[in-house]
């Protein structure tokens, strides 16, 4: 097991992982940029250094930085948390040249997967159902048409190095086809520097359900259950809950067992969130796999009991998973919301500043994962979220009750949050019935 660790990220998840090694007596190595200097959470690692100014692109993106401050503290893993470097493959196998091991999966499984022509393929083989598409790469535009004829319009050109909704194109005609071919490759190859495009069938209105798995370096897999992340607006999600309102226990069963065999094919190590994306009639369709640890793995903390970082960590070290699939069951239900530091009333946003006064919520079923406080300022360079708020209880309706009253509990003021606006979507009635996808937020809730 590890005596010492890097943590190369900052704010709640900088201070998640902190609080899982601190309980695993591992020490820790915090980083921070300048714009995070004096930051509260950094007195909890044993040791901090500077990787850089304020710039993420100038600190916590850089490796050289990273890496230096990973010799000078000493450390034997990276847990790379999520953004930031968590999915580069050129990253991962920096570190495990340095001799450093990378808390997640080897470079070539993360590298796959990051091709998402590729993880598409290997769901094909792992006889996953995946949407009915191009079976590779749109060389021309020629072939785009006869794809989209095959499957029926609307269709949706995906670029291979996307993912997260970034660099997709809708088209509903031959003519619209043609030119979003033209603009999601020239799109793709700015943003990515890789303009390679497939495409598949257009699911409307798609509910969001993830697969949580977890692999060790013994051949072990197990996944962990579900969430639904439906409630999103923009590709941001807002609301996460396990178990998922959109599908039957038989499907759920089928989608979970999937998700673990893809992992499997893949020779994948460490946890992975797996997406489908489910349509109107309850089926489901592989969309992505990412390889990292998610913003909303508390969800599936709470309905399992299982310490997810914790068995990251563990994994990594080569330990093998202390539980079967026929220990993980699900227990009750759990909801996160996220905590943005955005004004839903402008559009959302961004809202940093003064945190004058924060009250935390607390009481039975119950979790604050944050690392501000009154008195923290935050800083307007990074993603907004300041926090989430996660509620576990015996049903989905209590679950909801519980939320509800943390919410009326919390302040922050200050800077303005997202607060009302869970508030909203929380006591609405589709929500209340789980009729929810992925549109729901933008249909019900915003203007014009
Ligand atoms: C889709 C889709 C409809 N049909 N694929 C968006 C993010 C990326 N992970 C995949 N995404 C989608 N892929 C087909 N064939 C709709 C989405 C999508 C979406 C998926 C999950 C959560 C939110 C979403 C919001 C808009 C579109």
């Amino acid at each position: 097991m590890y005596q010492r660790i890097l943590i190369a990220n900052r704010g709640e998840i900088a201070l998640r992982i902190i609080r899982a090694c601190r309980e695993l007596g591992i020490e820790t190595v915090a980083i921070f940029s300048e714009a995070d200097r004096g930051s509260a959470y950094l007195d909890l690692a044993d040791e901090a250094y500077c990787v850089g100014p304020a710039k993420a692109a100038d600190s916590y993106l850089r490796i050289a930085n990273v890496i230096s401050a990973a010799e000078v503290g000493n450390v034997q893993a990276i847990h790379p948390g999520y953004g930031f470097l968590a999915e580069n493959a050129h990253f991962n196998e920096v570190c495990r040249s340095c001799n450093i091991d990378f808390i997640g999966p080897m470079p070539e499984a993360m590298a796959q997967l990051g091709d998402k022509n590729a993880a598409r393929d290997l769901a094909k083989r792992a006889k996953v159902p995946v949407v009915p598409g191009s079976d590779g790469l749109i060389e021309s535009p020629e072939q785009a048409l006869k794809f989209a004829h095959e499957v029926g319009f609307p269709v949706l050109i995906k670029a291979v190095a996307g993912g997260g909704g970034r660099g997709m194109r809708v088209a509903s005609n031959d003519l619209a086809l043609k030119s979003a071919l033209q603009q999601a490759q020239a799109e793709a190859q700015a943003a990515f520097g890789n303009g390679a495009v497939y495409l598949e069938k257009y699911v409307e209105q798609p509910r969001h359900v993830e697969v949580q798995v977890i692999a060790d370096h013994h051949g072990n897999a197990v996944h962990l259950w579900e969430r639904d992340c439906s409630v999103q607006r923009r590709h941001q999600k807002l609301i996460e809950e396990s178990p998922s309102t959109s599908i039957t226990p038989e499907t759920r069963a089928e989608m979970c067992e999937a998700a673990r065999r893809l992992i499997l094919e893949a020779n994948y190590t460490n946890a992975a969130t797996v997406e489908f994306i489910v349509d109107k009639d309850g089926k489901y369709y592989f969309i992505e796999v990412n390889a990292r640890i998610q913003v909303e793995h508390p969800v599936t903390e709470m309905v399992t009991g299982i310490d997810l970082i914790k068995q990251q960590i563990l994994v990594a070290s080569g330990e093998k998973l202390p539980f079967t699939q026929d220990d993980v069951v699900q227990k009750g239900h759990a909801i996160e919301c996220r905590i943005n530091a955005e004004d839903p009333k402008r559009n959302f946003q961004p809202s940093p500043g003064r945190i004058e006064r924060l009250i935390a919520p607390g009481g039975f079923g119950v979790r604050f994962d944050s690392h501000a406080h009154s008195g923290y300022v935050v800083p307007p360079y990074y993603d907004s979220m300041i926090g989430k708020l996660i509620v576990h209880q015996p049903t989905r309706r209590e679950a909801i009750a519980t939320m509800l009253r943390a919410l009326s509990e919390m302040r922050v003021d200050g800077i303005k949050t997202v607060i009302p606006l869970h508030v909203e979507i929380l006591s609405h009635s589709a929500f209340a019935e789980g009729r929810i996808d992925t549109t729901f937020v933008e249909r019900t809730f915003m203007a014009t």
